[in-house]
């Protein structure tokens, strides 16, 4: 068996739109109002997902969850004087950032062998609390090989959970061992901290997870405060390397202490404050970025274009690219239609571990899949969609048929 790092994007659904529903997400809530063009934001999903597939790495997608979410709407007994945050959740795209879709504990790090996924309840934000039913399905789908994979229902909802977002991994190489870091918060001023300590640890109990091999870590209130609404803002993880913000964590030698001590092989690349503000990590992103292990074993950091248009951010990376650290190339990728909404090339995939032949072959990307998806998305996805057309029963229609043609083309329509 051989175990290597899927990631899963989530393609951006039809229904993308800028409603300013998540408290505390800077970038949602100053594009409040925006017309979106789902149309463009999905194509620079898919040209992301491309660019990691040619480099030689396994591409997993998840689907759109249906929207409007018709369900959601009669629960909460939607009528025309609704509150048009209300309804705009039941539009929302949000299921594309799935980093949030679930954490994912990878078979070398549990008792039984076997990978294990919870899906995250997402309870903070309303827009995003009815995404788990659906998601749900879906990772039940296409982790449905009980001998390698084992799917877990969302914590209870008093406890939220953010998925993967908060949580890190660091091994020595994918395949091995890990340490598993989930960062919890405590709200930062005006603004909810979305994962809960206590989430976080029954996340870590139903996995399985040996407790010698697991680090609970508080996020920065101030980070917090700043807009860093998950940790995966200010920190990223891979293998033996954390990637982070110095202010990320409340206290950050003591987290770097614990992790050293766990993982003696640790490399830890901390960006001062001093180079990088806390306002200017969070406004491009820097740390939004997948840091991937190349087929040929160097890390390149997949970074927004925001962050290498960030002046201080570009002349700290082109420093560290100089210098000889671990992180050997940056990439930057197009992904502004997702970043208007506060989400970057992290928050767009989930990463398991596994041998690809465990999974769903229906959900693993190839090119003539990528060449079909494009010409759905171009033929179907609407051009744009603003703040008015929300809620439009003709464009409910077409978001709906742009949904169902991509499951008909996949074979997935078991997910209708
Ligand atoms: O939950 N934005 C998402 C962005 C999620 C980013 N994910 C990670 N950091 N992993 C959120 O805040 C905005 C939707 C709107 O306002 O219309 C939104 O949900």
């Amino acid at each position: 068996m051989s175990l290597v790092e899927v990631n899963f994007d989530g393609l951006i659904g039809p229904s993308h739109n800028y409603a300013g529903l998540s408290l505390g997400n800077l970038a949602a809530t100053s594009h409040a109002g925006e017309t979106a063009f789902p149309r463009d934001a999905a194509l620079q999903g898919l040209a992301k997902m491309c660019g990691n597939m040619e480099r030689g790495l396994v591409q997993g997608f998840f689907l759109p969850l249906p929207r409007p979410n018709m369900t959601y709407l009669s629960a909460i007994a939607a009528d025309a004087q609704t509150d048009r945050a209300l309804i705009a959740g039941a539009w929302s795209a949000s299921s594309m950032w799935t980093a949030n879709a679930a954490t994912v504990s990878p078979a070398p790090d549990t008792a039984d062998g076997l990978c294990h996924l919870t899906v995250a309840n997402l309870v903070t934000m309303p827009h995003r609390a009815h995404e788990w039913p659906d998601t749900l399905r879906q990772l039940k789908l296409a982790f449905a090989n009980r001998a390698s994979f084992a799917v877990h229902g969302p914590v209870p909802p008093s406890f939220g959970d953010e998925g993967a977002a908060n949580h890190m991994r660091m091994a020595a190489s994918h395949g091995t061992s890990g340490v598993e870091i989930f960062v919890y918060g405590r709200s930062g001023g005006p603004f909810p901290a979305r994962q809960h300590e206590q989430a976080s640890r029954i996340v870590a109990r139903s996995h399985n997870l040996d407790p010698e091999r697991v680090l609970f870590i508080e996020q920065n209130p101030d980070a917090i405060a700043a807009g860093a609404f998950h940790n995966d803002v200010v920190a990223v993880a891979n293998e033996q390397v954390l990637f982070t913000h110095e202010l990320a964590f409340a206290d950050p030698q003591s987290a770097y202490a614990k992790i050293r001590e766990k993982l003696p092989a640790a490399e830890i690349v901390e960006v001062p404050a001093s180079a990088v503000s806390l306002a200017d990590a969070i406004s491009s992103y820097l740390f939004n970025a997948q840091l991937l292990t190349l087929p040929e074993g160097e890390m390149a950091l997949v970074i927004p274009t925001e962050a290498w248009e960030t002046v201080s951010v570009r002349n700290w990376l082109e420093t560290m690219l100089a210098g000889n650290g671990p992180i050997r190339q940056v990439i930057p990728v197009d992904v502004r239609q997702s970043m208007s909404n506060g989400g970057g090339p992290a928050c767009l995939r989930l990463r398991v571990v596994a041998d690809p032949d465990t999974i769903d072959p229906r959900f693993l990307l190839t090119p003539a899949k990528a060449d079909m998806i494009e010409g759905i998305i171009t033929k179907y996805w609407p051009e744009q969609i603003g703040p008015k057309e929300i809620g439009d029963p003709a464009l409910a229609a077409s978001i709906r048929q742009a949904r169902e043609e991509l499951l008909k083309a996949l074979d997935l329509m078991e997910l209708s």
